[in-house]
């Protein structure tokens, strides 16, 4: 029997990933304004140690150094994002031409180092003044989303070839604003309203579309980034992969099913009922206006079998199932296998790009240089033969971004919980590759697990 090509696609695109909050700091340099993150860290109890943003790994100044490294690490394609408040402090009105000025010169600092940029329009940074204006509650945001997308598409459209709208609407809308929200705004509101901010942001992610379609100039791509609930048949029998997938379709379909069908499902329409999101004339139009990839954040999963009366059973794990220290991280590598494989099976986008995957620790010292944390190398080869075998399955993966390139802030766990491949010393900002980070440019320099 031949045995199977264990390279992975020519032209597959192997990266990191990093977000705008985590890693630049300068916080309130160069006219930034506040973001609803660098307000929520400063109130009591709501960021592990009260760490702020403020400096971060310091990325703002460090980040030709940054691209040196990641270069030298073989990494040719990076996912970042650009903070809103550097180019409209108030979220809207006057633009300071100083946060441009930075994405120009961090972007042609890329490009001397020859790594291609994949940039994430809003990943979380809300500028503060929309929030005061009632945030992803209101079309305040919608509109001012629209001006911003539309200027920072034009302004880098030389520059940046792949867009990516929105990072993780769930965890911008539903974490941030439902009963027991943790991550900023943290305010509390009706199922109705949380609903509402839901279908903002999709209305936002079409608009970023629009952006890219109207200004990104030829080879410009767009997709969005979600991270989709994912679960895995406990057995692969026709029976449990059923339930996994009706599973599936029942907790994605009000972003999904909005964004590749162009509407709500009656399903998700009857299960909201009253509290369903007002809709405007034309929403509809931007938010299911074709995009050319999605992106798949995939950490974890449920397990889920066929159940005795109902369409499907969640099984819990116990409590000694494997996990890394973030305490929602169980560690499946088969979650994104099934992930990709159920969001390709009932919403057949044209590509898929895994956007981030990857897992963090607490305690990752630097001991004579090194930093052993083969924990994690493990944990990226697990995962990765299992997108191998979607990819087998013919499955449209064409990337994988590993998150993150840098320890940096993990939102409420501060800087305590280290996802990098490359250690962050906070007090000095001295970079360590770790192991991980050895293993992975071994991985992309052979274009296969190793
Ligand atoms: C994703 C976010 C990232 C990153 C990662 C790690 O949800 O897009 O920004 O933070 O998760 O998870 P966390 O920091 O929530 O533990």
């Amino acid at each position: 029997m031949p045995s199977r090509n264990p390279n992975y696609p020519e032209h597959f695109v192997w990266g990191v990933a990093t977000a705008a909050p985590q890693i630049e700091g300068a916080a309130f340099a160069d006219g930034k304004g506040e973001s609803i993150w660098d307000r929520f860290c400063r109130l009591p109890g709501k960021v592990l140690n009260g760490d702020t943003l403020d400096v971060a790994c310091d990325h703002y100044r460090l980040f030709a150094e940054d691209f040196a490294l990641m270069r030298s690490l073989g990494i040719r394609n990076y996912r970042l994002s650009i903070a809103w408040p550097r180019i409209y402090p108030n979220g809207d009105g006057a633009l300071n031409q100083a946060g441009l000025d930075f994405y120009h010169r961090l972007f042609d600092s890329m490009a001397a180092h020859g790594i291609t940029p994949w940039v994430t329009l809003f990943h979380w940074d809300l500028p503060q003044s929309l929030e005061d204006r009632g945030g992803w509650t209101s079309r305040v945001t919608v509109d001012a989303f629209a001006t911003y997308a539309n200027t920072v598409v034009k302004a880098f459209s030389g520059k940046v070839k792949n867009w990516i709208t929105l990072n993780e609407i769930r965890c911008f809308t539903v974490l941030a604003y439902a009963p027991g929200a943790f991550k900023a705004p943290g305010r509390v509101e009706s199922e109705a309203v949380v609903n509402q901010t839901y279908h903002h942001a999709l209305v936002c992610h079409g608009l970023g579309v629009a952006a890219v379609r109207a200004h990104g100039g030829p080879g410009a791509r767009v997709g969005i980034t979600d991270n989709c609930d994912v679960c895995v048949p406990v057995t692969e029998t026709p029976e449990d992969i059923a339930a996994a997938n009706a599973w599936f379709v029942s907790r994605n379909l009000h972003i999904l099913d909005a964004i590749y069908r162009g509407a709500y499902s009656e399903a998700y329409l009857e299960r909201a009922g009253a509290d369903a999101p007002k809709v405007e004339a034309g929403d509809f139009a931007l938010i299911g206006a074709p995009t050319d990839f999605l992106g798949l954040n995939i950490y974890t999963a449920d397990f889920v079998r066929a159940g005795e009366s109902a369409p499907f059973e969640v099984v819990p794990p116990p409590v000694h199932y494997p996990r890394a220290d973030s305490p929602w991280l169980k560690i499946i590598p088969q979650a994104i296998y099934w992930g990709v494989r159920f969001a390709s099976e009932n919403y057949g986008p044209k590509a898929i790009y895994i956007t981030e995957n990857g897992c963090g620790y607490d305690a990752e010292p630097v001991v004579d240089g090194e930093v052993n944390d083969l924990h994690r190398r493990e944990f990226v080869r697990a995962y990765l033969r299992e997108l191998e075998r979607a990819i087998d399955d013919g499955i449209p993966v064409r990337g994988y971004f590993l998150w993150s390139f840098l320890d940096n802030y993990e939102w409420e766990d501060g800087y305590t919980r280290r996802f990098g491949i490359v250690h962050v010393d906070f007090k000095t900002q001295k970079r360590t590759p770790k192991l991980s980070a050895h293993y992975f440019s071994e991985v992309i320099r052979r274009n296969r697990v190793v």
